[in-house]
């Protein structure tokens, strides 16, 4: 038996600075579609994915939020973790910087570049704000002045490391050019960074800093920490053992066959890391793919930062894993940015999901069991007449395996839903309704479902990597067994049995009612209170006041509600009995966090209902900016307690 071809594919390893978005989902969408796709073909498939957990800026909110930055870090990596699980992504292995092997085999690369005589010591000379102890680069400053805290900044200089990437110009220009290597795409992307860097001239690369601790200690000299992209490159081969121990996978795997990532990092991708594995001595990747921006709104990247994120949770809850990964993957056209649109992907959704390919299931599925009992005959009249149905089907698998593995998932999506139309249309043209009130047109009508059937079953094989969840509910539906559903059976006509069975099922994908979905999304984006417009509320009486009974209670439970990406359902005691109150600040709170702490509560308002929860109070919180806490009191603090 021959061995597996190994592939090897990579996500960037996101920073954990604040809960995943949409945006990360598109890369770690479309690697896991390759990844599927992959490992349907046959190839031994290391997918890797994780989190970049170093440098400044996750110290600074950590420190915000009162915690250590690994704290901080667990917190947030955690739900990275939830959201690839919810999104059925199949990585194989996923890599912390935080990890011991990690930072070992980091501290041996700093070294070994050291060794070799590209890393060398040097004074780095910037522009400085002693607040923050942060050094600029004169472009980095915002009117002057610190793009942070918007101080003052002094010229200063430290010690530092420096990486010789300037040495490395003529031979990642070539590298770049080499039409044959193909190793950066989009195109437009080489331009880019021929012009915009290599031209320009390449100046060597500041790698170690001295003005924060969260980072990996350079080893040979106190109080450097390794630059956190050099840290965070070398995922990619740590995480295959490169200088560790943890695992031994690097001579199998190595070099990658593709890393995936967003435009604004392809720099690090095509010029820094190809510069540092020169220096090691290690073979390059052989491709990178710099894929576009979803964009939100304003046009900009979508980014943490703008609180304009659409949830993915929520999405894949109410709409389906499978419909959110097809949507995103059907409107990125590879190299461009693309608007996100939740109108877009109802649209999307209704005519090519509940439409085309959910409505030629359900036709066909319910066509055979009204017309032979869910048996179809072996007996069968085929026609030259199918020949084009047919023979559009057998271009697909090529063109899909080459599209997807190119990142261009639109090419090869729209194509496969040519031909779901055209199986739709061909039941037009056959008209079975007709040929089922002939007796003598019983053979021909198999023929035509039988036809439909396997239509259905290639293009479900070849939409796999797509909707791995729904796909095998198709085959189900179809009877379609194992073997007809392999990656070789796409290239294949009527690998189905002559005598197909098949079973009618759910509705796959339910239309969705555009208008009211809307509403209920918009309805959930709201803030849920409105701060005042004004600075100050205007003027109340004491009696107003005294209305309100405000009390600490006792948290004895604390759970999430199902379905709700928002709310939590506690159970308190205040000082009377135990009541039921909902909150909606599941994004802020593990359930754990909050069971058995004393926090302030209004007990009188009027009961309400969430999500069909009957909510007995409001729980008290602040808000400032990005932070979110609730009123919490000491544990020596009695529940019913009044609060005034
Ligand atoms: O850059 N549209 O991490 P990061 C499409 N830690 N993709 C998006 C996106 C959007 N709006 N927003 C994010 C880092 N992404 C470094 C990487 S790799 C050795 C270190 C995706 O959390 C896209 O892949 O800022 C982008 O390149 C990446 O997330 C940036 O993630």
């Amino acid at each position: 038996m021959s061995e597996k071809t190994p592939f090897y594919i990579t996500t960037p390893i996101y920073y954990p600075s604040g809960n995943p978005h949409i945006g990360h989902c598109y890369s770690t969408i479309a690697c896991d579609c390759v990844a599927r796709m992959k490992r349907m073909q046959g190839y031994d498939v290391m997918f890797l994915t994780g989190t970049d957990e170093h440098g400044q800026k996750i110290e600074k909110k950590a420190a915000e939020e009162g915690m250590t930055p690994k704290e901080y870090v667990d917190g947030i990596v955690a739900n990275f973790k939830k959201l690839w699980s919810t999104l059925g992504i199949s990585y194989d292995r996923y890599i912390r910087t935080t990890d011991d092997y990690h930072i070992e085999s980091v501290q041996k690369i700093f070294r070994k570049l050291y060794d070799n005589g590209y890393i060398y010591k040097s004074e780095y000379k910037g522009k400085y704000c002693t607040p923050c102890e942060s050094f600029w680069t004169e472009s980095q400053l915002v009117d002057g002045k610190c793009p942070d805290c918007g101080r003052e900044v002094t010229d200063a200089s430290e010690e530092a490391y420096f990486f010789k990437l300037s040495e490395f110009a003529p031979k990642l220009k070539e590298l770049l050019l080499d039409e044959e290597k193909d190793f950066l795409n989009p195109k437009s992307r080489v331009n880019e960074m021929i012009n915009n860097f290599i031209e320009p001239g390449l100046q060597d690369l500041c790698v170690s800093r001295t003005s924060f601790k969260w980072g990996i200690p350079v080893d040979f000299d106190e109080g450097h920490i390794v630059y956190v992209w050099i840290d965070a490159l070398s995922n990619y081969i740590t995480a295959l053992g490169y200088l560790n121990d943890k695992y031994n996978d690097y001579d199998k795997y190595w070099p990658a066959d593709m890393h995936v990532m967003a435009k604004e990092i392809v720099r690090f991708h095509s010029l820094i890391w190809p510069a540092i594995l020169m220096a090691l001595g290690e073979p390059l990747p052989k491709k990178v793919y710099g894929h576009g921006w979803i964009t939100f709104g304003d046009g900009g990247k979508m980014s943490k930062s703008k609180g304009n994120v659409v949830d993915p949770f929520i999405l894949s809850e109410r709409y389906g894993v499978d419909s959110l990964r097809y949507h995103l993957l059907r409107e990125m056209v590879f190299g461009s940015d693309c608007p996100y649109s939740n109108e877009q992907m109802f649209t999307r959704y209704n005519s090519d999901l509940a439409n085309d390919l959910g409505n030629l299931v359900s036709r066909t599925v319910a066509m055979i069991e009204k017309y032979f009992g869910g048996t179809l005959p072996a007996d069968k009249d085929f026609s030259d007449s199918d020949e084009e149905l047919l023979s559009m089907t057998d271009e697909l698998p090529a063109f899909v395996d080459d599209t997807f593995s190119t990142l261009r998932f639109s090419e090869g999506l729209e194509k496969i839903f040519r031909v779901i139309a055209r199986a739709n249309k061909y039941i037009d043209e056959n008209e079975p309704w007709i040929l089922a009130k002939d007796e003598e047109k019983k053979g021909r009508l198999a023929a035509v479902l039988y036809n439909l059937l396997d239509t259905v079953r290639r293009c479900a094989i070849l939409l796999t990597p797509v909707m791995p969840h729904i796909c095998p509910e198709i085959f189900e539906q179809i009877g379609a067994d194992e073997s007809a559903t392999t990656w070789e059976a796409s290239k294949v006509r009527h690998a189905l049995k002559a005598d197909v069975t098949v079973h009618k099922g759910r509705v796959l994908f339910p239309r969705i009612d555009i208008e009211k979905e809307l509403e209920e999304l918009e309805a959930m984006n709201k803030p849920q209170r409105e701060l005042p417009a004004e600075p100050i509320k205007e003027i109340t009486e004491f009696d107003n006041f005294a209305k309100l009974d405000l009390r600490a209670v006792k948290v004895l439970s604390c759970e999430r509600v199902p379905k709700s990406d928002k709310l939590l359902k506690f159970i308190v005691d205040d000082g009377f009995g135990e009541r039921q109150v909902l909150s909606g600040i599941a994004k802020y709170y593990e359930p754990e966090q909050l069971v058995g702490k004393t926090l302030g509560m209004i007990i009188n308002l009027a009961p309400r209902k969430m999500m069909g929860l009957e909510s007995n109070g409001m729980i008290m919180s602040v808000r400032d900016g990005d932070k979110f806490r609730v009123v919490e009191f000491g544990d020596d603090i009695k529940a019913g307690a009044d609060i005034s």
